[in-house]
């Protein structure tokens, strides 16, 4: 099975990993180093053995691929994966009068009182992103991440390079090219985003008629982030392989600080206790060819069988 790699992963992590504390105070079981191999020709790799939700990998990435940045767009599709890293923006502004939502995060998991006024608080917080474009436009914004670096990328006298589009070009007119990189990475940037990028470079090979991509991921959380992730580059892979008319190839996961959350431990154990289904397979409107002009219901997947919801609290 496709996702067998995730799951040797997983259960190599939490038998040979190095406990060790965290920016968010979690505490996580770690190894440095770790890669696993995705054959795209076998199938899909959305995870079988608990249900991920599509709708919210393929909104995420179509947010990329418009160089957006601001969550106003992701909320718009009901996605709420980055409302934490805008809301600590808002709440750490000189505007915000609420209550104190300082460590809203290690506190709403130990304080159920708490927990239902950081839920009231971030529930208001994004009916304003929606409701109110000024106040959308200061604080749904997260500084310049992933979308920002790959179709926008600042040059030193001020025009922009987009990456995803010279990218494209040169799979098109120099497949064998070593240079086909794009980069999230800007170290100029780091100190201001809410979240440097944690999926921070990626490189395409061509052979055979076959495109792959390779991700280094320098931090991984396995049971929440790597599984969107996984899935979020097998499409950018299969999208760009239509546009370019090449078959999909492998795509290859190289993560730096591979971990799974102390929080996260039991639900680890429930997923691996189960048995993975077939993957599923990728459906793409077979008549969108330009990686600029999809939507929503231009991306399916099939035949998706799978074991149920694991829920889990995500580190802030
Ligand atoms: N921080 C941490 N600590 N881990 C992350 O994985 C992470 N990911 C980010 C931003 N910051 C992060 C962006 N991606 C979820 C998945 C991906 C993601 C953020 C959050 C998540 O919570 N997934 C839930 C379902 C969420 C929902 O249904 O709304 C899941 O069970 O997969
Ligand atoms: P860090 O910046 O201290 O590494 O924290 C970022 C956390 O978010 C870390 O647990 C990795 C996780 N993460 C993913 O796994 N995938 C993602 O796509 C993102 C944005 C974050």
């Amino acid at each position: 099975v496709l996702e067998q790699a995730y799951l040797d992963l997983l259960k190599k992590i939490m038998t040979e990993g190095n406990d060790k504390s965290d920016r968010t105070g979690t505490g996580t079981r770690s190894l440095f180093g770790a890669q696993m191999r995705f054959d795209l020709s076998q199938g899909f790799p959305l995870l079988t053995t608990k249900k991920v939700p599509f709708g919210l990998i393929k909104s995420e990435l179509l947010w990329f691929l418009r160089g957006d940045t601001n969550i106003k767009f992701l909320l718009e599709h009901n996605n709420h994966i980055w409302d934490e890293w805008a809301f600590k923006n808002w709440i750490e502004s000189d505007e915000y009068q609420g209550p104190d939502m300082t460590d809203f995060g290690l506190r709403s998991q130990a304080d159920p009182e708490f927990k239902e006024q950081y839920k009231q608080e971030l529930d208001q917080f994004t009916q304003k992103i929606l409701e109110d474009d000024d106040f959308a436009q200061k604080y749904g914004n997260l500084g310049d991440v992933y979308g920002a670096q790959w179709r926008r990328w600042q040059k030193r006298e001020g025009s922009f390079i987009d990456q995803i589009a010279q990218v494209i070009d040169q799979i098109k007119h120099h497949p064998d090219s070593r240079r086909m990189i794009v980069t999230a990475w800007n170290p100029e940037d780091v100190p201001t985003s809410a979240l440097p990028p944690c999926h921070v470079l990626f490189q395409f090979y061509v052979a055979d008629n076959h495109l792959s991509l390779q991700l280094y991921q320098r931090s991984g959380d396995m049971f929440l982030g790597v599984p969107f992730n996984i899935a979020s580059y097998s499409l950018l892979l299969s999208l760009i392989a239509k546009e370019c008319n090449l078959e999909v190839g492998e795509f290859i996961h190289t993560i730096g600080d591979a971990h799974i959350y102390k929080n996260h431990f039991n639900q680890v154990e429930e997923l691996l206790s189960r048995k993975p289904y077939d993957s599923p397979s990728l459906w793409l409107n077979p008549a969108k060819k330009d990686i600029n002009d999809y939507e929503m219901t231009d991306i399916k997947v099939k035949d998706y069988q799978h074991h149920g919801v694991i829920k889990a609290p995500v580190a802030v």
